[in-house]
């Protein structure tokens, strides 16, 4: 854990005086696990001069991953947003499909970037997942599947969601971006749906810098994926399926390989961060922690908290507050997907049926964590708020 230096209690936050932080608490500072190991794999690749096109470390970090989640296929790509809309088209989806408006933006965009219409559907405002039972009813004869997204690492309703894809022949996939490590029913997110898509982005509990997966027990829709994220060749001179350019570059790979073998210490930095976050936030009227299932594995990457009605700060003015002391905490992904172009546009009534999601959008902040936070910087942070909302 890094020392970020904290000013003393005199100097917090008082009008004109220094902030909190001399230098920016993030919320998404990258985890670097072993930067000896990662250099080396650079070395490797530089050594073998093969930088990308399915190069030796891309095929060993695919097999690691692949062996961690207990899937078949890991198909690397090049970012999270490439994986999903690979993903959507290797599974046909068509007309309309039905995700969540809270989470990030990618979800959706990867669906209209391809002519296909995003159909928002409401969530539980205790797990932030989608609600199968309103899920249901933005069926229409246009939809062709539906993307559950695992937000916050915890895992959407896989039963439920699968459960109505089987009862209307319609096709289900995850958008696993914050699931890396995390567990459904003891299984592990990678196994479920037709496919699940990854995230391994440098704000993510695991990361590649930039980069994304695919994992899928299916050998067929391994396969397309495979050729769709190489402009479809098979082989060379032989293109033989519709393609772009997806593919992971050997450095990524030798991130992702650096980080692989740290990662479940990284988890327990994270419980760690979470629980002293719990305990110092406890009391202050209106601020809540978003909770996670005991019973279930997650990275504990995000730290949410929930600023609720009875709180006396509006959320907002809280997250100022904070930003003035170097504290960068974030509402994501607020106001919703409903609420941002072109979807805002499109759906201009689309809060009448997302009356919950309004409300959480309305509550979450985000506060800095990543397994280089100190607990002092963690106090330090809680004192602010406390000291905000009950001076
Ligand atoms: N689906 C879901 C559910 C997702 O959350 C995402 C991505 C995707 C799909 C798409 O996957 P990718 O195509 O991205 O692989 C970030 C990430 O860019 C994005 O990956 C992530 N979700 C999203 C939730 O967050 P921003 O807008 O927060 O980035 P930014 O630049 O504001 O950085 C966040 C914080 O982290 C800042 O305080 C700065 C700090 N930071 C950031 C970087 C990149 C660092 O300290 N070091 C760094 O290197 O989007």
């Amino acid at each position: 854990m890094s020392g970020k230096k904290i000013m003393g209690e005199a100097d917090l936050a008082i009008h004109g005086a220094p902030p909190a932080f001399s230098q920016p608490l993030h919320v998404g500072q990258p985890n670097i696990i072993n930067r000896d190991k990662f250099l080396a794999g650079v070395a490797r690749a530089l050594d073998n001069r093969w930088l990308t096109n399915n190069g030796p470390l891309v095929q060993e970090f695919e097999q690691r991953v692949a062996d961690k989640l207990g899937v078949k296929h890991c198909v690397a790509m090049c970012n999270g947003t490439i994986a999903l809309e690979i993903a959507i088209r290797a599974l046909g989806l068509t007309g309309e499909v039905i995700v969540p408006s809270w989470t990030f933006v990618a979800t959706a965009h990867a669906l209209y970037w391809q002519g296909i219409t995003p159909i928002f559907a409401d969530i539980d405002p205790v797990t932030h997942n989608l609600d199968p039972v309103a899920v249901r009813r933005m069926i229409t004869p246009r939809t062709s599947g539906i993307i559950g997204v695992h937000l916050w690492g915890r895992a959407a309703p896989v039963g439920e969601l699968q459960a109505i894809a089987d009862e209307h022949g319609l096709k289900l996939m995850f958008d696993a971006a914050h699931a890396f490590g995390s567990s459904y029913r003891g299984q592990s997110i990678g196994q479920f749906g037709a496919c699940e898509v990854f995230s391994f982005h440098a704000t993510k509990s695991f990361n590649t810098m930039e980069g994304g997966a695919i994992t899928t027990n299916d050998d067929d829709l391994a396969e397309a994926m495979r050729l769709m994220r190489n402009f479809g060749f098979k082989g060379y001179d032989n293109v033989i399926h519709p393609g772009t350019n997806g593919k992971m570059i050997e450095v990524c790979a030798a991130m992702g390989l650096a980080n692989l073998d740290g990662f479940e210490d990284i988890v327990v930095a994270n419980q760690a961060t979470h629980a002293a976050y719990q305990q110092a936030l406890e009391g202050i009227p209106g601020i809540k922690v978003l909770s996670y299932d005991l019973d279930e594995r997650n990275s504990h990457h995000y730290m949410v908290v929930e600023v609720g009605s009875d709180c006396p700060v509006r959320r907002d003015d809280l997250i100022a507050t904070l930003q003035a002391e170097n504290i960068l905490a974030r509402r994501y992904f607020w106001p919703g997907c409903h609420r941002m172009q072109p979807y805002r546009d499109l759906f201009p009534h689309a809060e009448l049926v997302l009356p919950q999601t309004k409300v959480v959008a309305e509550q979450v902040m985000v506060l800095p964590a990543g397994a280089s936070i100190t607990l002092q910087q963690i106090q330090a942070v809680c004192d602010v708020i406390r000291r905000r909302v009950s001076p």
